[in-house]
């Protein structure tokens, strides 16, 4: 895996600029300043726990296995005592956050920070909120859905590895998925003996801090590791082009289903045989 650091960098965009150079080509960039001057300038723990404490979450587990898509959360505890617990994990936090409709249950907090003018659209009242504790990762994967997403991170640091969507067959996807089974847990040390066709992959490597936000072309692959305990807002504009709205329809009427329906009726039979496909696929068409 080819790692490029470099990314444009920028500030003050309008939204003409915006859309010209980053929306309409699909080109990653990091977005500086757009909190500034809003109330979300100052977000951190203590205020999150103040507007969300009571609300019942479904927190994820990252030491179970999961080998569907879109899949829901593993426990329910309150948003005060997930937040203690990712707080008090020093190593690697396993409990994260993931889609978590914040806005829902606070406008407060929607009133501190709205979807930025550079990312209006149909989809502007959507903003899914994501938590998690020191070194919590995130699995690669794709959003289903083939949105792009502005997605500005809070609090403490944050990397991300960021593939474009043409790599995807070189990924390790498994049929009727947007994830992938290769390890990048070792993320600065791949096993390429074990993941060969990630030899042929270039990845976007990324810092976010406090204020940052990074644009995500639609369907791109993201991998996030949560350096310190922090937290992110994603806005999301419907998908852009024919492929991508495409994809994404098929993604959600479809494909998700049939994996659903198949992980009902073969359960791991089916999960295994999807697992040793998505090998078998990558590695044949790196040519190996
Ligand atoms: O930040 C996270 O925890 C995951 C974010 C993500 O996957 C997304 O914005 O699509």
């Amino acid at each position: 895996m080819e790692f490029i650091r470099k990314i444009d960098v920028v500030e003050n965009i309008s939204e003409k600029d915006f859309l010209n150079h980053y929306f309409y080509p699909q080109k990653p960039c990091i977005i500086k300043g757009l909190i500034k001057n809003t109330a979300a300038e100052h977000w951190d723990f203590d205020y999150m726990k103040k507007e969300l404490g009571n609300v019942v979450v479904d927190v994820f587990d990252n030491t179970i296995n999961k080998t569907s898509a879109y899949v829901g959360g593993d426990k329910k505890m309150k948003f005060s005592e997930f937040i203690d617990e990712i707080l008090k994990n020093e190593d690697q936090c396993p409990y994260r956050l993931f889609l978590f409709n914040g806005f829902k249950h606070s406008v407060q907090l929607q009133k501190d920070f709205p979807c930025p003018t550079i990312f209006k659209g149909i989809l502007d009242n959507v903003g899914f909120m994501f938590f998690g504790g020191r070194n919590t990762i995130v699995r690669m994967h794709y959003d289903i859905d083939m949105s792009a997403v502005l997605h500005t991170h809070f609090y403490g640091k944050k990397r991300v590895l960021l593939v474009p969507y043409e790599y995807s067959q070189y990924m390790y996807r498994p049929y009727f998925n947007t994830y992938s089974i290769a390890d990048f847990s070792y993320i600065d040390d791949i096993d390429y003996e074990k993941w060969p066709a990630l030899r042929k992959v270039k990845a976007y490597d990324i810092y976010l801090e406090h204020g940052d936000s990074l644009f995500m072309p639609c369907g791109w692959w993201h991998y996030m590791i949560y350096l310190e305990p922090s937290f992110s807002v994603a806005y999301r504009k419907f998908p852009y082009g024919f492929n991508n709205i495409v994809n994404g329809a098929l993604n959600l009427t479809t494909r998700l289903w049939t994996d659903k329906l198949l992980n009902k009726f073969f359960g791991k039979k089916w999960a295994d045989f999807k697992y040793n496909k998505a090998l078998e696929n990558s590695n044949k068409l790196a040519g190996l």
